[in-house]
């Protein structure tokens, strides 16, 4: 089973998903079996490389689908399972709606790794995250959800297979439910929501309120011992 069916199977049972977000800068902190709390590893979200042995380091110690959740078009590894080959919906700026993609395209395409096409919607979180600054493109504010809503569906039309909703790393202001819910109903393809979720009630509100899987980073960096809690 590749990773969009292990995904979609899930979704099937009715089942939300946990992707555990990991940067390849920063040391791993879980022991063995720990992250299998989780569905999902992401990894990337910061401008460093991504080693093959920081892959392995992640194999040793779950058996979970790691998935590429790149932060520019150098952070790939063919020893991952799977790619988030996203595409910055929320931007004007050709270089991120297509230009990356291009440039990366002929390597990925040779490595026969599993390719998840992403629309990626930036949101405003509250303070100027990192990922805006990496991407160089205004969020959209949390108010404007008939925008949001309509870059969304404008993804699903244009044939991505997810769609992202993220208001940034550390993000004040995670994604509203209000957001989530707008989106909802208006797609019927898989939706990942992330940034600033903290909480194991956070994360329960995003999938009420439609969210298949929730990313989170910062909060299990901090605290690696609370990942059970969220199950
Ligand atoms: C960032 O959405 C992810 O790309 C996760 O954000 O680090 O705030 O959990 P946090």
């Amino acid at each position: 089973m590749n990773v969009l069916e292990y995904i979609l199977a899930k979704r099937q049972m009715g089942q939300h998903m946990l992707a555990v977000l990991l940067d390849p800068e920063h040391e791993i902190r879980f022991r063995k079996g720990e992250l299998d709390a989780a569905d999902l590893i992401f990894v990337g979200g910061s401008t460093g490389a991504i080693s093959p042995l920081f892959i392995d380091k992640i194999r040793a110690i779950t058996h979970r689908p790691i998935v590429l959740f790149p932060g520019n078009p150098s952070q790939f590894s063919p020893q991952a399972d799977a790619l988030l080959y996203l595409s910055v919906l929320s931007s004007r700026n050709p270089d991120l709606l297509v230009g990356r993609q291009i440039d990366s395209a002929q390597v990925i395409a040779q490595s026969g790794i599993e390719v998840l096409p992403m629309g990626y919607i930036l949101i405003d979180g509250g303070i100027p995250t990192s990922v805006v600054q990496t991407c160089q493109s205004a969020p959209i504010p949390q108010d404007q959800i008939t925008l949001i809503t309509s870059t969304a569906l404008a993804g699903q039309m244009m044939g991505k297979q997810l769609i992202y909703l993220e208001a940034g790393s550390g993000a004040k202001n995670p994604v509203s439910i209000d957001i989530i819910n707008a989106v909802r109903q208006a797609i019927n393809i898989p939706l990942i929501v992330g940034g600033g979720i903290t909480t194991p009630q956070m994360m329960k509100d995003a999938f009420r309120a439609g969210a298949d899987i929730v990313v989170i980073g910062n909060h299990f960096e901090r605290h690696p011992e609370e990942l059970h809690l969220f199950y």
